[in-house]
This record gives C-alpha cells, structure tokens and sequence, in this order.
C-alpha cells in the first residue's frame, strides 16, 4: 500500500519512503524488533500523524528557531555631526570615549560619505537606500510618503519588520516632523520623538545673525546642570529602558531592530557645564585651517548651494569674536552626545545582548565651522559629506579601518545581509558585508553626494571631483591635499582623471520633487532660483 503521494520536497519523500518500507513489512522494518502489540492500524494512524507534524510544522519551526536567532540591530544616528570622533584623528581636542571604544571593536569606515548634506534628504535615502537624484527629493520637505515614486517604497525598518522582526523607533531617526502615515507604517513601536529642548528663555549668543536670524542658530552653556533635562539624554533613557525589557524577556519570540537618533550636535549648541568643561577655554580652542582666499580657485557656482541660509558665515563669526565659542560648543554637545551613546552601549551590554546585536553608527552628513568660509552643511566638500560610519557585532572584523569608499545608503543592503534576509531589489546601495570581513577589500564604485539636481560630487579612495549644474568643476587630490585647498580641475593634465570620475555621475537627475521646499535650487525660464528667489550673486553675503 503506498499512502502518500508526495511533493518535491526531499525530506518529505523520504519519510514517506521510510513509512511506506514500514507499512509493507512492520515486522521486519527499521521499528524496534520488540513487539509493541499495536495494531497495524494505529500504527498506520500515528505515523500519519507524524508524517504530518513533521512535514507541516516541523519546517515551521525551523524558521521560527531561524527567526529568533537571527542578530538584532542596534541603529544608532547623531545629527550634523562632522568627522571629528577622536578615532578619525581630525579635530586633536575632541572627546569620543564611547565611539572611539566602538570602532575599536568593530570596523570603522575613514572614507564615508552622506547621499546629501542636509537632514531630510540623507535620511530619505538611507532609509529607502535610494538617491536624492532618483527619488527627486533634495530639500527639507517634501517627505518621501508624499511623493508618488516613493509614497509605497518599503524601508529599512519596514523590511526587517516584514522579515519577522520587532521594530522602534526613538529620537530623531527620519527628519522631524514625523507624519501620522509614517508613524503607522515605518516602524511598529515609537519612543520619545527627542528635539532641541529646553531652550532658555532669550537666545545666548545675543548679536544677530547675518542672513536669517533663526531662533536654532544659538551656542552655550544651557542648562547650567542637569543632562536627564536634555532631549537627547531622554532618549538615551528610553533605550536604556527598552534594552532592559528585551534582556528580561527570557525566551523574545522576534530579535528587534532599535533605531535610536541623537539631535546632537545639530544647533542649537546648548549642553551643560561638564561638557564644555572637558575643553580648553575658547582662547585655546583649535579652530578648523581655513587660509584666506581658499575661495579664489572655486567657481562662483559653489556659492549657489548655500545661497542664504541661517548658518552664518566666517566673516560673522570673526567679526563677533565668536569663532572660538561656537567650535567650543560644537565640541562639548559631541561629548555630551557621545555619552548617551555610552549609556546604550554599557546596557546592551549588561544585558548580554551585545554578542548577538549588529550595532551601526552613523550621522546624517558632515558640518562646516569656517573651512571655505561658511558654517554648516548645503555643500560637496569633505567637510560636509564626509560622516563617523562604523559597525559592531556578528560578522563584522574587530579593531579594523576601511579606507574604501562607502556610501550611507550602503547601510541598508549590508543590515539585512548580516541578518541573513533575502537580498532586497530595487535599492541603490552596495553591501559592504566584504569590507566588514576584509577592510581594505577594494570597493570600485565612489561615494556620490548630491545637492539639487545636476550638483555631485564624486569621491573615490584618492579623488574628489565636483560637477555643478552649470558644468564648473573642481577636483581635490586626497592624498596631497586632504582639506581640498588646490582645485585641479583646470590643470590640463588631470582630465584623464576627472574623465574617469565623471562617469559615476548619476545621469538621472530627477527634478525637485513636488513640494520640494527649504534649501532648494533649481533653473526655471534661464534663472537660477534659490527658495523660489531669483538669485543676484551681486547680493552675495561672503
Ligand atoms: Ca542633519
Ligand atoms: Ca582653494
């Protein structure tokens, strides 16, 4: 008698090969030759029975056990912050103990590099892992829910949800301003949304800005005491919280995906005392080379990507004599923001979860404190693309540094392949997974930063070529030149260089989205718009 007919599955035909060789002759089987005095029928019964559990469930169960020892992931973001980590050696006063204490035991990334150097469009792509140039999202709104391209793309988080995984959300993860969709859909648990709180009650820098006298613009001392009072510290604290509750749960049926998004040091500049008091007075604050006439060899074109903005210029900042103390401030909320870095990573490990948790850190783009004389971030240098990258945990090498070119939006592919989840089509990004192995394993393609449309810049392990829209050009020669002060790009004798660059320049160049607002450039009827405003470059503020 043959009982089943079965499917294509090679461990099904071979316990229905087993019970069919049973069933033909029990009494000379693989069974025990002891006579259990069952009948023939109930044996037939239970091993259907069986055969069922073991063929339906069984492999069910597999995936389950799959599923609950897959890593977590731990994502942590810090906001505007530049390349000065202590390990990155590039500011000799800065204060990362916890970064620093990261990166060495993972890898660190010397040469990463922002998709776009502003808040909302370098957080779109890493969260969707697509490019300011495909999604046509370059300016601080509009978001990527409320664009028809992208209205249905599937996210980081959504696809580790979608792949059994328990997701959250604290602090700033996407730009501000979270909206009721994506608060449905992006993740399934949502902490603190974190923020610049508390402001003190007038701004303490107390002379007016130069070009918008916004209300963030503002560096200091505030609160004199008390870090729990901080947004950022909050955070921290619901992690903290979070991290202690997933360590409790004994037997957790899903591993989880934490994303955690510090404000800091996104202006306004404020932390306590104790921070600042890790730094030198102002005096003795080392300010980032910015050599007079740096600008001379740049084509005036640069200007328009950060035409009026509420970031004041060099020129301000020595006027006012306040240089000195906004490099301060920077460098004491890093520390601050370094330490609620600190406090997750010492509960993840008290809670014994660090051995099977992916951490990564990241920030969104880098920031300006005077090099080419303008603070903040809207440009195609190092100093603005240019971000801390760095990953921990299973699968990733201890203590190593990559030089190899990577990009933020490679975040995506290389998380879900080092929690074993299916590759994910339709992304932009390239899985580092074989740099995490093998640091120096050469990566061909460069990191590209795109700042409205027609705007790149193309950074390779030796070379950083710039396009501008109206087709100036600048390239940098990292290996003679790391702070980008001799632009090559007239010399003759480099176009073979700057032709091999140019070809990773995205063709694309999808125009502003709809809605596209804030910081955005664009050429209509022949003239150059920035914020919808005609620009008249004889209004430039320098
Ligand atoms: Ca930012
Ligand atoms: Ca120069």
């Amino acid at each position: 008698m043959k009982i089943v007919n079965v499917n294509h599955n090679n461990s099904f035909d071979n316990k229905a090969n087993t019970l069919n060789q049973i069933l033909a002759n029990p009494q000379k089987s693989v069974l025990p030759e002891k006579n259990f005095c069952i009948s023939r029928e109930a044996l037939r019964i239970f091993l259907v029975v069986f055969l069922i559990y073991s063929v339906k469930w069984a492999p069910l169960q597999a995936q389950a056990d799959e599923q609950i020892n897959r890593p977590n992931v731990l994502f942590i973001a810090s906001d505007d912050l530049n390349d000065w980590i202590g390990i990155l050696n590039t500011h000799p006063q800065v204060k990362t103990p916890n970064l620093d204490r990261l990166a060495a035991r993972g890898t660190l990334f010397t040469n990463a590099h922002t998709q776009a150097p502003l808040c909302n469009p370098s957080r779109i792509s890493i969260m969707t892992g697509l490019r300011p140039s495909t999604t046509g999202i370059y300016g601080l709104s509009p978001r990527h829910r409320q664009v028809e391209k992208t209205k249905d793309v599937v996210t980081l988080p959504q696809y580790f949800a979608a792949n059994g995984y328990r997701t959250m959300s604290g602090g700033k993860v996407f730009h501000g301003g979270i909206t009721p969709i994506e608060r449905k859909v992006e993740f399934k648990q949502w902490g603190p949304d974190g923020g610049h709180k508390p402001f003190p009650e007038n701004k303490l820098v107390k002379v007016p800005l130069d070009m918008v006298d916004h209300p963030l613009i503002d560096w200091g001392v505030f609160p004199k005491e008390g870090d729990s009072l901080i947004d950022d510290y909050k955070v921290a604290t619901w992690a903290v919280e979070q991290l202690e509750q997933l360590g409790a749960e004994e037997k957790r049926s899903q591993p989880f995906f934490m994303a955690v998004g510090f404000n800091k040091p996104h202006v306004p500049l404020y932390t306590t005392q104790k921070w600042f008091d890790l730094y030198p007075k102002e005096k003795d604050i080392i300010l980032p080379p910015s050599p007079e006439g740096d600008r001379d060899d740049v084509p005036d074109f640069a200007w328009y990507l950060h035409w009026f903005l509420p970031e004041p210029r060099l020129s301000w900042l020595l006027k006012n004599n306040e240089w000195q103390s906004k490099v301060r401030a920077y460098l004491a909320t890093i520390s601050f923001m370094d330490a609620q870095v600190g406090r997750v990573l010492d509960e993840l490990e008290a809670q014994g979860l660090d051995q099977n948790t992916i951490i990564v850190f990241w920030s969104d783009h880098g920031y300006h404190l005077g090099e080419k004389g303008i603070t903040g971030k809207n440009t195609l240098w190092e100093r603005a693309t240019r971000v801390p990258l760095i990953f921990a945990g299973p699968g990733v090498s201890v203590g190593a540094q990559s030089s190899q070119p990577v990009e933020l939006l490679d975040m995506y592919p290389t998380l879900a392949a080092l929690a074993g989840l299916p590759k994910k089509e339709e992304i932009e990004g390239i899985s580092i997974v074989p740099q995490l192995k093998e640091s120096e394993s050469p990566r061909k393609r460069p990191a590209i930063t795109t700042h409205n449309p027609g705007n790149h810049s193309v950074r390779s392990e030796r070379w950083r070529y710039i396009r501008y829209a109206d087709g100036s050009e600048e390239l940098y020669d990292h290996f003679r030149d790391p702070n980008e002060w001799s632009n090559l790009a007239t010399n003759s004798s480099y176009s073979d260089v700057i032709a091999e660059l140019a070809k990773w320049l995205p063709t694309d160049d999808a125009p502003l989205a709809p809605g596209s607002n804030h910081r955005v450039l664009e050429k209509v009827d022949g003239i150059w718009l920035w914020e919808n405003e005609p620009i008249k470059f004889n209004n430039l503020i320098r």
